[in-house]
């Protein structure tokens, strides 16, 4: 197990010490999150009686096959907690996620959580956001209005970004779960979250995008000198 894996890990089963019994939870998506299914299923196999909503198809069969009970926000729409990943969060728990193409799902089950406890390694912890691309999830129907919409926030907002439709891995556009494209925005370091956070919101064909702004309650963060813990 590579350094920043065995990070990843102790991160996610420093977080799996928060969940109790009965608990309903979200269950976040990417490789810090699959440790903490891979944890979390140890303890069902061991009688850990709780229920839970993946955050993409990918963390439903992660889960599935490890012997999590899997339910839906439709069935159980209060939440007590999720455990997601990230691609960056800053000492203020504002978060840039998105990175695998989850930010849709993973917004809404946060945020229908009481909690959220973000999980990473060291390397995700920054001053400021914004070295990491943003993801925006756009609707296929009128994308080149969106971009120039995109492009016109930023303008606004006085921050220069370059635009990117993600690619899949075999070339063709990236499609997200719920059928949309993601556009990474390369904004630099962006000097108003909020301020971000409310215009790209407000533009039409932009489905959801990968600032996460007053939903993450705590971080946990494995560092090679050891873990810490962030609080909202
Ligand atoms: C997910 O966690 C995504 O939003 C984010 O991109 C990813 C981070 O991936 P990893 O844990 O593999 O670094 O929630």
């Amino acid at each position: 197990m590579s350094d920043s894996d065995d990070l990843k890990k102790q991160a996610a089963l420093a977080a799996l010490d928060h969940v109790e019994p009965g608990m309903k939870l979200g269950i976040g998506t990417g490789s810090t999150a699959a440790f903490f299914v891979q944890g979390l299923g140890e303890r069902v196999r061991g009688g850990l009686d709780i229920i839970g909503v993946p955050t993409s198809e990918r963390t439903a069969k992660l889960a599935t096959a490890e012997g999590i009970r899997l339910t839906t926000l439709d069935e159980t729409p209060h939440l007590d907690l999720t455990i997601d990943g990230a691609d960056e969060l800053d000492p203020s728990l504002r978060l840039i996620k998105g990175g695998g193409g989850a930010l849709l799902r993973e917004k809404i089950v946060a945020s229908s959580s009481d909690r959220m406890i973000v999980i990473a390694d060291g390397s995700k912890l920054v001053d400021q956001l914004g070295a990491f691309p943003l993801p925006i999830e756009v609707n296929h129907f009128g994308l080149g209005a969106t971009l120039i919409a995109i492009e016109a926030a930023a303008r606004q907002l006085d921050q220069p970004v370059t635009l990117k439709r993600r690619l899949a891995s075999d070339g063709t556009a990236f499609v997200t779960d719920g059928g949309h494209a993601i556009i990474d925005a390369s904004f630099g370091l962006i000097r108003e979250p909020e301020a971000m956070n409310l215009a790209l919101a407000a533009i039409p064909g932009v489905v959801e995008h990968g600032l996460f702004i007053g939903i993450a309650t705590a971080a946990v963060i494995a560092r090679p000198d050891g873990v810490i813990w962030l609080h909202a």
